[in-house]
């Protein structure tokens, strides 16, 4: 099926709902512009159909190397016209030839955003193991081995015209009394400035904080307070990247928002879903108000520091689909990120701020329901329509059997690198 048929045979039932939702606000056009600008990045490891320890079941047509997954997220991009990015995993992507990895990317309107290191596995003729810890290790030819494994994932992404990269440790202990807090902290710390002094100029690094997993009793960038600990240390090109899915239970992550936007220091985000932890689930499948919240905040913040929403922050999913065909996920996903912009940008912003000083606390909930209750979906999808992309990208990716198009071109048996 064509996109131009699929298209029209929706267009009436479109301009129905979108003429409803245009009367609700006189900001469409402002709309319209911002959701067209904002992309979030696919990662290249969430292409293939993901698993727990306890088994993994792919469903056919994964991409087999880089060059495919560039195919898949240009796929992705072309029926939803926001996911104009993608986040290389470095070893698990490794671009054997930048310059044509480059232009198969350009070609489909992809463009490279954060890098993202891996000293939390040891690969294949690794000389030392990262069994207790990699920039933290009492040993320091270990710590030295993740921080040149940095730098190298740097150079990479100045091939590619990557201008970030993305520092997840798993570092941390499993029991008590395993490891000396302070000392992995300092050690932690020297190897980012070694890392950081390999930035270019224009580059940032995004410092990633997570609860637990893989270390059950201490993690050594594990929450926000460390993050931004690391990050204030560094200096200006460092930044806390705060990921949905690495917080405890119920904690504030709207607030954490808000905060980090205060000082300056919110550099990029990862988002995914869950119900008990790190569940990597489809972003607004288990809480789409706090997703709302968190967007609420995102705008406001931003826009209190004049900046773009588009550009000055890192936009990424990392999410994983173990029951799910990867691509439909990720297109529910971008939706899902999409229509709570949207939502985050009908705010009444004077009226929530005139209620907030006058201690009127059930106008300031009803503000923000408002929004929330809106059904925005007709926006979002003007906003694609305008920039050339599906009206319904889900409807059309199962009506041209674009998977099964996938596992004829690629086989059944096809397993995608990642996690
Ligand atoms: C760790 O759980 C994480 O969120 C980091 O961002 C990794 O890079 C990613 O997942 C993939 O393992
Ligand atoms: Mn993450």
């Amino acid at each position: 099926m064509e996109l131009e048929q699929h298209n029209a045979s929706l267009q009436a039932a479109h301009q129905r709902a979108f003429s409803y939702i245009s009367g609700e606000t006189d900001q469409t056009e402002a709309i319209l512009k911002k959701l067209a600008a904002f992309q979030v990045a696919i990662p290249s490891w969430a292409l293939g159909t993901g698993g727990t320890r306890f088994g993994r079941f792919p469903a056919g047509g994964e991409p087999r190397n880089l060059e495919e997954k560039i195919e898949d997220i240009g796929l992705l991009h072309k029926l939803n016209q926001s996911s104009g990015a993608i986040s290389l995993h470095i070893p698990w992507d490794i671009p054997s030839n930048p310059a044509h990895i480059k232009a198969l990317a350009a070609e489909q309107g992809i463009r490279f955003d954060a890098m993202n290191s891996n000293t939390f596995q040891d690969q294949p003729g690794q000389a030392l193991s990262y069994k207790f810890g990699s920039l933290q290790h009492v040993n320091k030819a270990i710590r030295q081995q993740a921080i040149d494994h940095n730098i190298e994932v740097i150079k990479h992404g100045i091939e590619l015209g990557s201008d970030s990269l993305t520092v997840w440790l798993s570092d941390g202990s499993c029991f008590p009394g395993q490891l000396n807090f302070r000392q992995a902290f300092q050690n932690t710390l020297e190897g980012l400035q070694e890392i950081y002094k390999a930035l270019p100029d224009n580059w940032k690094v995004f410092v990633e904080y997570k609860a637990f997993e893989p270390n059950f009793y201490s993690t050594t960038v594990g929450d926000w307070g460390q993050s931004l600990l690391y990050a204030s240390k560094l200096g200006p090109k460092a930044y806390t990247l705060v990921d949905l899915g690495h917080h405890l239970p119920n904690a504030n992550i709207e607030q954490i928002v808000s905060l980090l936007l205060m000082e300056g220091k919110l550099g990029g985000f990862h988002f995914n879903d869950s119900k008990y932890g790190d569940d990597d689930l489809t972003v607004g499948s288990i809480k789409p108000y706090q997703l709302f919240l968190i967007f609420n905040e995102l705008v406001e913040g931003m826009d209190a520091r004049g900046m773009n929403h588009a550009k000055d922050l890192g936009w990424m999913i990392d999410a994983s689909h173990n029951v799910k065909d990867p691509l439909e996920d990720l297109l529910q996903s971008v939706e899902a990120i999409m229509l709570t912009y949207a939502q985050a940008l009908l705010v009444d912003r004077k009226k929530l701020a005139e209620a907030q000083m006058n201690n009127d606390v059930v106008t300031a909930q009803e503000v923000l329901q408002q929004a929330f209750r809106t059904d925005v979906r007709a926006l979002v999808a003007e906003a694609r329509l305008r920039a050339g992309g599906a009206l319904n990208p889900l409807g059309y990716f199962r009506a041209a059997k674009v998977r099964e198009q996938l596992i004829k071109k690629r086989g059944l048996k096809t397993v995608a690198t990642g996690l």
